[in-house]
């Protein structure tokens, strides 16, 4: 039994790579434990409690349930359009988990692990997460993600995290569970330099799940970070004891190395406290960033997963991310690497291997491939094929995704470098048929054999490796092909080439990053901002960005405007409030709509944030 959970993400961002990366693999293993004949669960979904979100939902005019609905169905709908085989979709906001929660905290308490005191230290908002002094960066930032941090003092319940320092260890040692192997010193020195009781309440805002009744304290909502680890185990119907409550405990949780600190540490100490069992493995992978910086809307540098696998195909994608980075380490998102493996790898090693079999098998023997022969002519090859296969299972069990991969690649080059070698064609013409024959048979069988050990990673194109050969990829072939070594005859059908040559970078391409650059007072006299109020405002069909104003600036004249903030703020809250909007930008047509003027806002961290006068001013009042 293999059960396997993607963290669950926040509702305050889009997804964007880095979410892609971990659903991803995650899928990839899911698809490869099926194909292995283990009933697998795949979790995903929505972290949606916290301050966080309620501050990302205010700031929008939402509440914060109407704002995780957008959100979180944001993610499903990706997911969905990424074809990832989740088998629940899990939200915190769900009643089965709140539920849980609540029960969890009880026995908690019951048990003596939770005391009520008082909190005073640091808070960092964006990683919901707690600091001392002496742990913060230069003017309070969070040591963590480099935001400022907040100083609270507020009564707190505290769970007695010291208590379990050693059995934390001990798990440590003893079931090894931390994947990659050399992220384990760093958690071993974290725990070892002493854990301090964890406040696990917060009373100065709402959106959260209220203390048990029983214990009788409602102006407490219980910690994001307590509350969101046990969707892993809620989502499972565990209270109930349902179909799926078997499958704790989980097999991998995967997540980003940014958050191994609660899944390895707090996680495994809430969990023994609850006298749950704890997981087999953790897994925490690298970073991504773009050029070196870290990705945010305000830098202008975020990556779209979905505008990537819509240009280079989803297969392509999957595999770039699964490929370029070896697990555990940061990467560099890169167009041009990833159009290096597409062509090099993809359509040269895999897709045209298919295709010169595929015309070989067509001319020579009417499209029928018979596995006689192989052995005895091409033994060592096969062996040395045989050997890659195997390793690559036991990277991907290890989680090494780009070693699988790259062992992968191995075996369909040996069947490549055979056709290179023996030339099939001048094996005919010599008259040696059957060699020809067989060596066609071999590189058959080898395209078959790593198709169905590619197929977690490139489910679509391996597809079509299975029809255009006639043979399933399924568990039973598996087994048949991989396990016990067998060789398939084939009947071929024509297919159209798996990938194609890219010749060059087809995603957008986005304005260069503005440098500082000063410009002469004349310039900026040249732009003409005015204070305009909004009169209507509507959504544009078919777009989820832009919103059509209709401003009103002197003397009742009316423009028509288009800003693309349609993500931040709903149509009809703005109608009566004043704006900045530039006047004298050269009309453009948007969507088909005529906008005549550009209206202003601020980027705040991942928000957006509309600029206007503090006071009610005449429309039309000019800014300088
Ligand atoms: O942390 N590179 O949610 P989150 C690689 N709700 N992976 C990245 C990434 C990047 N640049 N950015 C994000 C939370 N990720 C909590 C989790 S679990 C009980 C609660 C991935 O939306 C990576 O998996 O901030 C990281 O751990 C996760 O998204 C954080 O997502």
């Amino acid at each position: 039994m293999r059960y396997i959970t993607t963290p669950i993400y926040y509702v305050n961002d889009v997804p964007h790579l880095g979410h892609a990366y971990t659903t991803i693999i995650a899928d990839t293993l899911a698809r490869f434990y099926r194909l292995q004949g283990h009933e697998t669960l795949l979790l995903t979904g929505t972290d949606e409690h916290g301050q966080k979100i309620e501050q990302a939902a205010k700031a929008r005019n939402f509440t914060p349930k109407e704002y995780a609905d957008k959100i979180s169905s944001e993610f499903k709908k990706l997911w969905d359009e990424f074809e990832i085989s989740y088998d629940i979709y899990a939200r915190t906001t769900d009643s089965r988990h709140i539920e849980f929660v609540k029960d969890l905290f009880l026995k908690m308490w019951k048990k003596g692990d939770i005391y009520k005191d008082k909190y005073e230290g640091y808070y960092c908002i964006s990683c919901e997460s707690f600091f001392t002094k002496i742990q913060l960066k230069d003017e309070n930032a969070c040591p963590d993600c480099g935001k400022k941090t907040e100083l609270l003092e507020e009564e707190s319940y505290f769970f007695k995290l010291s208590k379990y320092q050693d059995a934390i260890l001990k798990w440590y040692e003893e079931a090894d569970p931390i994947l990659p192997k050399n992220k384990k010193t760093e958690l071993v020195n974290f725990v070892q330099s002493g854990l301090k009781d964890l406040s696990i309440t917060r009373t100065s805002f709402d959106w959260g799940i209220k203390l048990p009744d029983e214990i009788k304290d409602n102006k407490h909502i219980i910690y994001v970070w307590l509350d969101a680890l046990f969707i892993y185990v809620s989502s499972l119907d565990f209270l109930n004891q349902g179909k799926n409550a078997k499958f704790w405990p989980a097999h991998l949780l995967l997540v980003g190395k940014d958050i191994l600190r609660f899944h390895a540490v707090y996680f495994p100490a809430f969990l023994m406290s609850a006298n749950l069992a704890l997981p087999r493995f953790i897994g925490a992978h690298g970073w991504w960033t773009k050029e070196g910086e870290k990705m945010s809307k305000s830098k202008g540098n975020v990556i779209k997963p979905k505008d990537i696998a819509d240009a280079y195909g989803l297969d392509a994608f999957r595999y770039f991310l699964l490929r370029e980075v070896p697990f555990g380490n940061d990467g560099d998102f890169s167009e041009t690497m990833l159009i290096n493996r597409i062509n090099s790898e993809l359509n040269n090693e895999f897709g045209n291997l298919l295709s010169r079999i595929v015309g070989m098998s067509l001319k020579y023997s009417n499209g029928i491939i018979l596995n006689e022969g192989i052995l005895e002519n091409f033994k060592t090859e096969f062996d040395v094929v045989q050997k890659h296969l195997e390793d690559s299972i036991i990277f991907l069990e290890n989680l090494q995704p780009n070693r699988y991969l790259e062992e992968l690649f191995k075996a369909l080059a040996v069947a490549n470098l055979s056709i290179t070698k023996y030339e099939p064609w001048n094996l005919i013409k010599k008259g040696e048929v059957k060699k020809a024959n067989a060596l066609i048979g071999l590189c058959a069988n080898i395209l078959a054999k790593v198709s169905l050990l590619l197929s977690p990673t490139l489910p679509k194109s391996t597809a079509k490796v299975a029809e255009s050969l006639n043979f399933k990829i399924d568990t039973k072939n598996y087994q048949a092909l991989i396990l016990e070594k067998q060789l398939l005859n084939f009947k071929v059908n024509a297919q159209e080439a798996l990938f194609t040559k890219i010749e060059k970078p087809l995603l957008a391409q986005e304005a260069p990053l503005q440098q500082e650059q000063k410009i002469k007072i004349d310039d900026f006299a040249k732009i003409e901002i005015k204070v305009a109020m909004v009169k209507a405002c509507e959504n544009i069909q078919g777009s989820k960005k832009l919103l059509k104003f209709q401003l009103e600036l002197d003397n009742g004249e009316l423009r028509q405007v288009l800003s693309g903030i349609a993500e931040y703020y709903k149509a009809d809250e703005l109608i009566g409030k004043q704006v900045c909007v530039i006047t004298n930008l050269k009309k453009a047509k948007i969507f088909g709509y005529e906008s005549d003027g550009m209206i202003l806002t601020a980027q705040s961290g991942d928000d957006c944030v509309l600029i206007g006068p503090k006071e009610l001013v005449l429309n039309g009042s000019l800014i300088s």
